[in-house]
C-alpha cells in the first residue's frame, strides 16, 4: 500500500522565524519538509539548515536506545540498557538524593525545542512537584526582555510583516540573513521600494553587506550610540512631543541625561566617526515610516539590559509607532496568550519555594560547596533541549563541573553531544517529526501547531513521555501527571485559540491591531512607555566589563575584543554533526582584520592561538575585512570534540552578568592572539 500524506508541522528551533511547515511522509518515511506557502512569514521557504531536517531525523547518528556510561566521564563510552532499567536507575538516585533535599536536584533545559509541550510542561511539573532547585532561564534573551518589559511592559513589538513598508530600517546586532531569514525577505522587499537599510555591527557580515550603510561600532557600546542619536535628535528639533506627552513617561529627563553625549563624545565610545552618528540621527529624525530591527546579539555585554532599554525609547522618540511600518521589533512573544501557570503548574511547588540557579553561572554553580548562601551542593543534573557544555560560558568551569565523579548526570539528548558525553545515563529523544507540540513565535504573531509526521525512530520517546514515567515511578498522583501531550497542547493556550482549527488548519494568526502602539496602550500598568520606572531611573551607559576603555590594564595583555555570533548554517549548537551544513562551515574559525594580523605576523589559513586568563583555543586563522580592527570573530557554537583541540571559544568567555536581566555577556571578551 502507498500512502502518502502531508501534515502541519512547525520548526522547532530557537530562531525567530518559527516556520510553518508542510511535512510529505511516504509509507511511514518523512521525505521531505518545505516551508509552507500560506504561511505568511514563512512564504514557502525554509532555511538551509531546516530544509535538511529528515537528514538530521534519519541521521546515522540518532541516539536510539538508553545508556549507561562505562567509561570515565566526558569520555563518551556508554552500553545499552532498557528503558526500565534508564528510569528506575534515575528514579532511584533521585529519590534518594531528595529524602536529603530536592534543592540538591537541578533541571537543566533551554530551546532546544521552542515547543510549549516538549518544553517546559510535564518537566516542570515534575521538578516542581519534587521540590528541585528551579533553573533561571538566561542563556539568550533575558537582558533583552527584562528591558523590554521596563520599558513597554511585555515582549511586544512591530509585527513583521511590516518591515516590507519601511522607508528605513537599522538593523541592529543582527545578522538577519543567517539568524531571522524571514524578516530579511521583508527588508528586501522594503529595499526594492526604496527603503534605506542601515547595519549597525561590529562585523561587517553578509547581512551589513546588503544594507546601504554599515557602521561597525566597538562590542558593547550600542548605549552610547542609542544616547548620541537621542540628543542629536532633541537639538534638531526631531522630537515628536505630541506622541512623547500623551503615551511616554520620563522623556524629559531622558533627554536631559543625553545632553553630555554630543557626536564626537559618542564616536568615540563606539569607536566611529561622529559624522556616521549626524547622519544616522538626521535619517533617523526624516525618513517615515522608520523602522529598527533589534536582534539580541548587542545585548550580550555587561550593558545589554540598559541599551536596550534606551534604543526601545528611539521609536517613541520620533512617534515612529503612528504608522504600522515604524517601531521597534526585538520580540515579540509577549503577544502570545500562553498559560504558564497550566503548562508548568508552579502551584506544585512547596513552600518555601526551592532556590533558583541561574544557567548561565552553570560553571559556578557545580562548583560551589553546600553553603548558606547557596544552599545544598548540586548532586543531580537532568539536562534536555539543552547542550551546555559546548554553549555555556567558561567551559574550563563548566566542564570541571560536569566531570565531578559525585554528580549524578542525566542527558535527554537527540545525538551525543558534548554535554552528553558527560551523562552518567543518556535517553534518546523524539525530533520534532516524531512527536505533537505547539508554538508560539518570538518573530512573528502567528501560534502553530506540530503534529508527529512518523513514529519514533529506535527507542526515542518525547520528553513529556520521560517526566510522565518518572512522575509515575516517583509516586506523583496528582491528574496533571496524566495529561498526554494533546491535552497540554490545549492548555497551552486555554480558550484563547480555537485548538481544533489550529490542528485543522495548522496556524492561527493572533488578534493584534496592525499598529498596535500608533495611540499608545503599551502594555504596561499606565499604558504609556517608560523610560525612568519608579526606583530605576534613566538608563545610562555601561561599558563592558572586559574592552580597551573600561579596562584598559587587562587590555594591555589581551588587547582583541573577540565576539561569537551565531554561524548562518548551525542553530547554536544544534547541526553542528550534520555533514552537510558543517562542510559549508568548514571548520572553526577566527575571523581577524589585516592589520591586525599584520601585526602579529599571523598567516591566513594557519593554527593559531587565543588566549586569557581563563583558557586557550585553538582554531584556524581567517584574515578578513569583516572584522573590523580590535575586534575578532569566532562564528558559530562548534561541538568541543570538534575542534582542533578539543574546545570552541567558550573556553575563553567569563561568566559574569548583566546590568540588568541576569543574562552572560558571551560578547563581553579580551583576548589576544598568537602562532600556535
Ligand atoms: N543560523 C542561525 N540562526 C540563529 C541562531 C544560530 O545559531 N544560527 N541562533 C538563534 C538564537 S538562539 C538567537 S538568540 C537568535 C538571535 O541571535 P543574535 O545573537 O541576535 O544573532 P545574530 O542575528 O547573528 O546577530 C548577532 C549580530 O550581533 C553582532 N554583535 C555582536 N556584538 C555586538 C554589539 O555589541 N553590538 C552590536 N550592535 N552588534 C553586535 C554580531 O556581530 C552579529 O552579527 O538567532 C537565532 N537564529
Ligand atoms: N560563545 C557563545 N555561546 C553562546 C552563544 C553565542 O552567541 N556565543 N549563544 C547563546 C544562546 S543565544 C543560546 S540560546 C544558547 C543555546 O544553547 P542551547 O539551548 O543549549 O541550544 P543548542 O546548542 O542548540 O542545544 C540544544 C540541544 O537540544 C537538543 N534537542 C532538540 N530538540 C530536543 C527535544 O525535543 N528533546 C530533547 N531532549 N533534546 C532536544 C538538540 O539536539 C541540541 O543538542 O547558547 C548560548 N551560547
Ligand atoms: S531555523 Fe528559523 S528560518 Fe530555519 S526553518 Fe526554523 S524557523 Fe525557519
Ligand atoms: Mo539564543
Amino acid at each position: 500500500m502507498d500512502l502518502s500524506r502531508n501534515v502541519h508541522a512547525a520548526c522547532p528551533h530557537d530562531c525567530p522565524d518559527t516556520c510553518a511547515i508542510r511535512v510529505t511522509v511516504e509509507n511511514g518515511v518523512a521525505i521531505r519538509v518545505q516551508g509552507d506557502p500560506e504561511h505568511p512569514p514563512t512564504h514557502g521557504a525554509l532555511c538551509t539548515k531546516v530544509a535538511r531536517y529528515t537528514e538530521r531525523t534519519y541521521h546515522p547518528e540518532r541516539l536510539l536506545h538508553p545508556l549507561r556510561r562505562t567509561g570515565a566521564k566526558g569520555g563518551g563510552r556508554f552500553e545499552r540498557i532498557t528503558w526500565d532499567e534508564a528510569l528506575d536507575e534515575i528514579a532511584s538516585r533521585l529519590r534518594e538524593i531528595a529524602a536529603r533535599d530536592p534543592q540538591a536536584i537541578l533541571p537543566y533545559s533551554y530551546a532546544g525545542t521552542m515547543g510549549l509541550v516538549q518544553g517546559d510542561s510535564m518537566s516542570a511539573r515534575f521538578f516542581h512537584r519534587l521540590g528541585a532547585s528551579q533553573l533561571d532561564r538566561t542563556i539568550c534573551a533575558s537582558a533583552g526582555a527584562t528591558a523590554l518589559k521596563l520599558t513597554y511592559g511585555r515582549g511586544v513589538g512591530m509585527l513583521v510583516e511590516h518591515y516590507r513598508e519601511s522607508r528605513l530600517i537599522l538593523i541592529w546586532g543582527s545578522n538577519s540573513i543567517a539568524s531571522n531569514l524571514h524578516f530579511w525577505s521583508f527588508a528586501q522587499e522594503a529595499k526594492r521600494n526604496g527603503a534605506k537599510l542601515v547595519c549597525i555591527d561590529p562585523r561587517r557580515t553578509e547581512t551589513a553587506d546588503k544594507c546601504h550603510q554599515h557602521i561597525a561600532l566597538m562590542p558593547g557600546t550600542d548605549g552610547a550610540l542609542a544616547l548620541g542619536l537621542i540628543r542629536e535628535l532633541a537639538e534638531r528639533d526631531l522630537l515628536d512631543r505630541d506622541y512623547l506627552e500623551r503615551h511616554t513617561d520620563g522623556w524629559r529627563e531622558l533627554v536631559e541625561s543625553a545632553r553630555e553625549w554630543t557626536p564626537e563624545r559618542t564616536a568615540d565610545v563606539c569607536g566611529i566617526t561622529a559624522e556616521e552618528v549626524r547622519a544616522l540621527a538626521r535619517d533617523y529624525g526624516s525618513l517615515r515610516p522608520a523602522a529598527i530591527r533589534l536582534n539580541y546579539g548587542m545585548q550580550r555585554v555587561r550593558g545589554g539590559g540598559s541599551a536596550v532599554r534606551l534604543i526601545a525609547a528611539l521609536p517613541c522618540l520620533i512617534g515612529a509607532w503612528r504608522h504600522r511600518a515604524g517601531g521597534l521589533l526585538l520580540s515579540a512573544s509577549g503577544f502570545a496568550p500562553t498559560r504558564p501557570e497550566a503548562l508548568e503548574r508552579p502551584d506544585l511547588m512547596p513552600t518555601p519555594r526551592p532556590r533558583v540557579v541561574n544557567m548561565s553561572t552553570i560553571g559556578d554553580a557545580l562548583l560551589a560547596p553546600a553553603s548558606a548562601d547557596f544552599g545544598p551542593r548540586i548532586e543531580a543534573l537532568v539536562v534536555y533541549n539543552s547542550n551546555p557544555v559546548a554553549v555555556a560560558p567558561e567551559s574550563p568551569k563548566v566542564v570541571k563541573g560536569f566531570a565531578r565523579e559525585d554528580l549524578f548526570t542525566v542527558v535527554i539528548e537527540q545525538f551525543q553531544t558534548d554535554t552528553a558525553d558527560y551523562a552518567d545515563i543518556v535517553l534518546p529523544a523524539t525530533t520534532q517529526l516524531e512527536h505533537f507540540d505547539v508554538h508560539k513565535s518570538y518573530g512573528h504573531t502567528y501560534v502553530l501547531v506540530n503534529e508527529p509526521a512518523i513514529a519514533p525512530l529506535g527507542e526515542a520517546r518525547p520528553n513529556t513521555a520521560v517526566f510522565r514515567a518518572l512522575a509515575g515511578r516517583l509516586g506523583f498522583t496528582e491528574d496533571c501527571f496524566a495529561d498526554d501531550d494533546e491535552r497540554i497542547g490545549a492548555q497551552a493556550f486555554g480558550d484563547a485559540v480555537d485548538f481544533a482549527r489550529l490542528r485543522r488548519e495548522g496556524w492561527v494568526r493572533l488578534p493584534i491591531d496592525d499598529a498596535p502602539f500608533a495611540s499608545g496602550g503599551f502594555p504596561t500598568p499606565n499604558g504609556r512607555a517608560q523610560f525612568a520606572p519608579p526606583g530605576i531611573g534613566v538608563a545610562g551607559y555601561v561599558p563592558p566589563y572586559e574592552s580597551p576603555a573600561s579596562a584598559p590594564e587587562l587590555a594591555r595583555r589581551f588587547p582583541l575584543a573577540m565576539i561569537s555570533p551565531p554561524a548562518r548554517h548551525f542553530l547554536n549548537s544544534t547541526f553542528v554533526n550534520v555533514r552537510s551544513l558543517r562542510s559549508i562551515e568548514g571548520e572553526p574559525l577566527l575571523e581577524m582584520n589585516p592589520r591586525d594580523a599584520t601585526q602579529r605576523g599571523l598567516r591566513h589559513g594557519s593554527i593559531v592561538r587565543i588566549f586569557n586568563d581563563r583558557g586557550e583555543y585553538r582554531c584556524r586563522m581567517h584574515i578578513s575585512e569583516r572584522a573590523r580592527p580590535g575586534v575578532v570573530v569566532g562564528l558559530g557554537v562548534w561541538w568541543r570534540k570538534l575542534g582542533v583541540a578539543g574546545s570552541n571559544t567558550n573556553e575563553l568567555t567569563h561568566q559574569r552578568l548583566t546590568d540588568i536581566g541576569r543574562a552572560p555577556t558571551f560578547y563581553d571578551c579580551l583576548v589576544e592572539v598568537a602562532a600556535a
